[in-house]
């Protein structure tokens, strides 16, 4: 690390420790870190602009022209979880990346559009929590894809149970069978509501240890974090009375606990997806959307979950099974779809508030 002009070497040095710098990045960034250029952690990304944290504090970053110049693809740019090379401008708050460190480990999945492409969700995890809700959202098939996917990238993969308060014994049991019989390795069972687990969970945590958080849209992973934080520092899923204020996570987000564990949440894969290209979906099944209404579950997926009315239609033979599996392939591509203009337009708002309160944050604190 070169030095950084006012700024105590030392601190900034436990700074970058307490963000999970270790050896391993450290000896590869030797010839990387210009002069003149600091070492940082991305904790949040969008096209573009890239959320930096240091022993100094947070800054608001922009590419380099030499980065993206010569970016072979997505993958060379600064996604959530990596460490750069980034000078710092202004009042500390402005930052350019020039270079993205070495990864140690790198989480991927098939990148929208089936042209067979990747895509980043998370760089240096140290451990991959996979979550699953009990009974309604658990499947094995999808557990196996994140197990792959933890795999690929040298992420070593923990499963969790979440809503454990809303499952029968048995359905807790059926669902630690199932883990066991897919995962080989046991799942900790946990539950926002009632604070089961989540002591055994915090002890799980180590300092300095990145942690990333991956499961469909509604299992309750920014909860989890929430719960973790002890404040509600993001917004969630629940449903105000008047129905308004859904809260789904829209960007992948890098945390640090008070414990010192870093936590990356990230957006259900349904929000991967895109809401508009599910109204599409919905209009061209109407019958299958006015069915899904007699659910037991608001957000269920139609796919094996108790009190599912879409599939009793279909196992009593008032809906064709062909329509039903047609139903679910269109679903699942528009799931893989990039986001629509509506999703983007959404996220780039969200985007624009962030960065205010970043320079806000940068302001207040005069640096
Ligand atoms: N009963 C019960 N509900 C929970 C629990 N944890 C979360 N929820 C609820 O589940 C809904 C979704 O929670 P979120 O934390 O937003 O889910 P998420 O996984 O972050 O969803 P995305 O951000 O869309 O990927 C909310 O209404 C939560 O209140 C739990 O342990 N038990
Ligand atoms: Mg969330
Ligand atoms: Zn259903």
């Amino acid at each position: 690390m070169t030095g950084a002009p006012g700024a105590d070497a030392a601190a900034l040095a436990r700074g970058l420790a307490a963000l999970g710098f270790g050896p391993w990045v450290e000896a590869r960034a030797a010839g990387l870190c210009p002069a003149g250029c600091r070492v940082a952690r991305v904790c949040a990304v969008d096209r573009g602009a890239c959320l930096l944290r240091d022993g100094a504090g947070e800054a608001l970053a922009r590419l380099s022209g030499r980065l993206e110049f010569f970016a072979d693809g997505p993958d060379d740019l600064p996604c959530v979880g990596d460490w750069v090379a980034a000078s710092f401008h202004g009042d500390g708050a402005q930052a350019l990346v020039h270079a993205v460190l070495p990864r140690r480990s790198a989480l991927r999945r098939r990148a929208p559009g089936g042209g067979g492409g990747q895509q980043m969700i998370a760089a240096n995890v140290d451990t991959a929590f996979i979550v699953q809700a009990c009974g309604r959202d658990f499947n094995p098939a999808r557990l196996e894809r994140y197990l792959v996917m933890a795999a690929d990238g040298g992420v070593e993969p923990v499963v969790l149970l979440t809503k454990a308060d809303l499952a029968t014994g048995a359905e807790l049991d059926a669902a630690r069978a199932g883990v066991r019989a897919v995962a080989r390795a046991e799942a900790l069972a946990v539950s926002s509501v009632t604070g089961v687990g989540l002591d055994a969970l915090r002890r799980a945590l180590a300092p300095g240890r990145t942690y990333c958080l991956l499961g469909s849209s509604g299992v309750g992973k920014t909860t989890l974090i929430n719960g973790l934080l002890g404040h509600e520092a993001f917004a969630t899923r629940a449903v105000s009375a008047s129905g308004e204020g859904v809260h789904t996570t829209t960007r992948r987000q890098l945390v640090a606990l008070a414990g010192g564990a870093l936590l990356v949440d990230t957006p259900g894969m349904r929000e991967l997806g895109v809401a508009g290209a599910e109204g599409g979906l919905d209009a061209g099944f109407a019958e299958l959307a006015a069915l899904a209404g007699a659910c037991r579950y608001a957000d269920c997926r139609h796919e094996g979950e108790p009190g599912c009315a879409v599939r009793a239609a279909v196992e009593a033979g008032e809906v064709p099974r062909e329509r039903y599996a047609s139903y679910l392939k269109l679903r699942r591509e528009a799931e893989f779809r990039e986001l629509s203009d509506l999703g983007r337009r959404r996220r780039d708002k969200a985007f624009g508030r962030l960065v205010k309160s970043v320079k806000k944050a940068g302001r207040s604190r005069g640096r």
